[in-house]
C-alpha cells in the first residue's frame, strides 16, 4: 500500500482524492498556488506545498515544480484528477523518471487516443461503430464537396486536433459546405495550431452517453454501465445522470462491450470513460472518443454501482487486480448530478467571484456533495468556475428528481451567484422531466425560459456596447478596466445577454 500520494490538482476533485486516501490510511501531500493558500483541499491533507503563482500555468501545469514536491516529500504515487496535467503523456514519462507511480492509464495509451482521427482509427481496428466519415483530414474544398455529397447531407465538419466542440460546424447542404470549410479550418488553426478538419455523417439530435471503463495491470477491462450527459450548455455538461433514462439492457451490454474492446486494444490501465452519441431514431450508438482520466461526473456512477472509483485508481495503480469482475457489475437505483458553478444564469452564466459569505449544503437521505468550497472561502477568476457536485440517489428516476429538488431548495451560497436557480428550473421542466434527452435539450430550455425580445433601438445599443465591453476585457484598456473584476463580467455579461438574443 502507498504510504504517502501527492494530489496535482485543486478544488472539489483533490478533496475526493484526498478523501479516498484518508479511508485507506495514506498520508496526502497537496500543492497549491498563490490564489489557493487558503483552499479547502490545503486545509484538508497532511501536508501543502506552494507550486507558485495563481495563473495555472505557472502553477498547476508546472510539472517540474509538481515532481519536485513529490521528490522532497517522499510520497510513491501522484494522482492527477481531471484537468491540468491528467492527460499529458510527458508528465507521465516524467513522474516515472522520478521513480514515482502515475495513478493513471501508461501514455502510449494516453498518445493513441488522445488526437481524434487516431482515436477513430482505433475504434475502427477494434470493430467499434464510429460515425461515418473520413479517416484522414480533407485536403481541399472540392475533396470536401465531394466527399460530402457522397456520404449525404447534413454533415459534421471536426477539427482533427479538436475537442469541445471547438472547430465543429453543421453543413445542412452544400451552398454551406465553403464558408463553413473556411471558418472550421480558422477556429482549429486558432484553438489548436492545427487545421485538419475531416467530415463525418451528422447525428440528428444525438443523446451523448458514455461507458465507464475501468483496466488493471492484468489484462482485466470491465464496464460499469453508462451516464447519460446529453444536458450540455456549450459542450460543457452540467447535469448528469446514470443509468440513462434509456435503461435499455442490451443497448448497455452492446455499448458496454464496444468500449471494453477500445480499452482492450490500446492496453488501457485504470479508470477511463468511452464517449458516444447515439441517435434517437434507433439508437445506434457511435463511438466519440475516449477520456483517459477519471471524469468530473464520476459520482454517478459509484452511487448506482457502489464502487468507490478512486479507490480503485489506488489499489490498480498498486498492481493489484480489479476488485470486481463484469458478472459482479450490477446497476441499483438511479443518481442525478448538477454541476454547481460560481456563474449567473440571469447574466449569461458569466463567472461570478467573490467570497463565499454564506453557505448551507443540503443534507438527508440520498444526497451527497463533493465540494472544494466552505463559507468565507474565496472563488477566484484563475480556475474553472465549478465550485462543487451535488448528486443525489433514489430506488428510481422520479424518486432522484424529486430528491434533487428537496436537495437544490436546501442548498444556499451567499455572497456569489451560482447556478442553482438554473437548475431549480430544469428538475421542474416536463422535457427534463420526460427523460426524452439530446444534446439539443438546453438550446430548447433557453428558449423556454428567455425574457421578451428586445426592441430596435435597445439591440443595437446592445450591440455597440457589447463590442465595447468585449474589447474592455480583451485589451484591459478602457473605462470598465478599472472597475473591479466582478463588475466588469457583469457589465460585459448583460451587454453580451441582450446581444444573444438577437
Ligand atoms: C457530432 C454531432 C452530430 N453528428 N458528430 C460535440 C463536441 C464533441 N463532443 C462531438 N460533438 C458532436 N459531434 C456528428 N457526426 C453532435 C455533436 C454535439 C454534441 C455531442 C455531444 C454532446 C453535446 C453536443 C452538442 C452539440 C453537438
Amino acid at each position: 500500500m502507498f504510504k504517502k500520494i501527492l494530489i496535482a490538482n485543486r478544488g472539489e476533485i483533490a478533496c475526493r482524492v484526498i478523501r479516498a486516501c484518508r479511508e485507506m490510511k495514506i498520508a496526502t501531500v497537496a500543492v497549491f498556488s498563490d490564489a489557493d493558500a487558503d483552499a479547502l483541499h490545503v486545509r484538508m491533507s497532511d501536508e501543502a506545498f506552494n507550486i507558485g503563482a495563481a495563473p495555472s500555468s505557472e502553477s498547476y501545469l508546472r510539472w517540474e515544480k509538481i515532481i519536485d514536491v513529490a521528490k522532497q516529500s517522499g510520497v510513491e504515487a501522484i494522482h492527477p484528477g481531471y484537468g491540468f496535467l491528467s492527460e499529458n503523456a510527458e508528465f507521465v514519462r516524467e513522474v516515472a523518471k522520478a521513480g514515482i507511480t502515475f495513478i493513471g492509464p501508461p501514455p502510449e495509451a494516453m498518445e493513441g487516443l488522445g488526437g481524434k482521427m487516431s482515436a477513430r482509427k482505433i475504434a475502427i481496428a477494434a470493430g467499434v461503430p464510429v460515425v461515418p466519415g473520413t479517416t484522414e483530414p480533407l485536403g481541399s474544398y472540392d475533396e470536401a464537396k465531394e466527399v460530402a455529397a457522397a456520404m449525404g447531407y447534413p454533415v459534421m465538419l471536426k477539427a482533427s486536433a479538436g475537442g469541445g466542440g471547438k472547430g465543429m460546424r453543421l453543413v445542412l447542404d452544400e451552398t454551406e459546405l465553403k464558408s463553413a470549410l473556411e471558418n472550421a479550418q480558422a477556429e482549429a488553426k486558432a484553438s489548436f495550431g492545427d487545421d485538419n478538419v475531416y467530415v463525418e455523417k451528422a447525428v440528428i439530435r444525438p443523446r451523448h452517453i458514455e461507458i465507464q471503463v475501468f483496466s488493471d495491470t492484468h489484462g482485466n477491462h470491465v464496464h460499469l454501465g453508462e451516464r447519460e450527459c446529453s444536458i450540455q450548455r456549450r459542450h460543457q455538461k452540467v447535469i448528469e445522470e446514470a443509468p440513462s433514462p434509456i435503461n435499455d439492457e442490451n443497448l448497455r451490454e452492446e455499448m458496454g462491450a464496444a468500449a471494453v474492446k477500445v480499452a482492450a486494444a490500446v492496453n488501457y490501465v485504470g479508470a477511463g470513460t468511452v464517449e458516444f452519441l447515439v441517435s434517437d431514431l434507433d439508437r445506434s450508438f457511435y463511438f466519440l472518443e475516449m477520456n483517459t482520466r477519471l471524469q468530473v461526473e464520476h459520482p454517478v456512477t459509484e452511487l448506482v454501482t457502489g464502487i468507490d472509483l478512486v479507490r480503485e485508481q489506488i489499489n490498480v495503480a498498486l498492481g493489484e487486480k480489479l476488485s470486481f469482475t463484469q458478472d459482479d457489475i450490477v446497476l441499483r437505483g438511479h443518481a442525478i448530478e448538477c454541476r454547481v458553478y460560481a456563474e449567473d444564469p440571469e447574466n449569461n452564466f458569466l463567472p461570478s467571484p467573490g467570497t463565499i459569505t454564506r453557505l448551507r449544503l443540503p443534507q438527508g437521505p440520498g444526497v451527497r456533495d463533493d465540494g472544494g468550497i466552505y463559507e468565507g472561502a474565496e472563488v477566484s477568476i484563475f480556475y474553472d468556475p465549478m465550485i462543487s457536485k451535488l448528486s443525489v440517489y433514489g430506488r428510481d428516476r422520479a424518486e432522484a428528481i424529486e430528491r434533487m429538488r428537496r436537495a437544490l431548495r436546501e442548498y444556499e451560497v451567499g455572497g456569489i451567484k451560482t447556478t442553482l436557480p438554473f437548475f431549480r428550473e430544469v428538475l421542474e421542466d416536463a422535457e427534463f422531466i420526460s427523460g426524452e434527452l439530446d444534446t439539443g435539450f438546453i438550446p430548447r430550455f433557453n428558449e423556454r425560459r428567455r425574457p421578451e425580445e428586445l426592441d430596435e433601438r435597445t439591440t443595437d445599443l446592445a450591440i455597440i456596447a457589447s463590442a465595447v465591453a468585449y474589447q474592455d476585457s480583451s485589451t484591459k484598456t478602457a473605462a470598465v478596466s478599472s472597475q473591479p473584476t466582478a463588475s466588469r463580467w457583469a457589465t460585459a455579461g448583460r451587454l453580451m445577454a441582450m446581444n444573444s438574443r438577437l
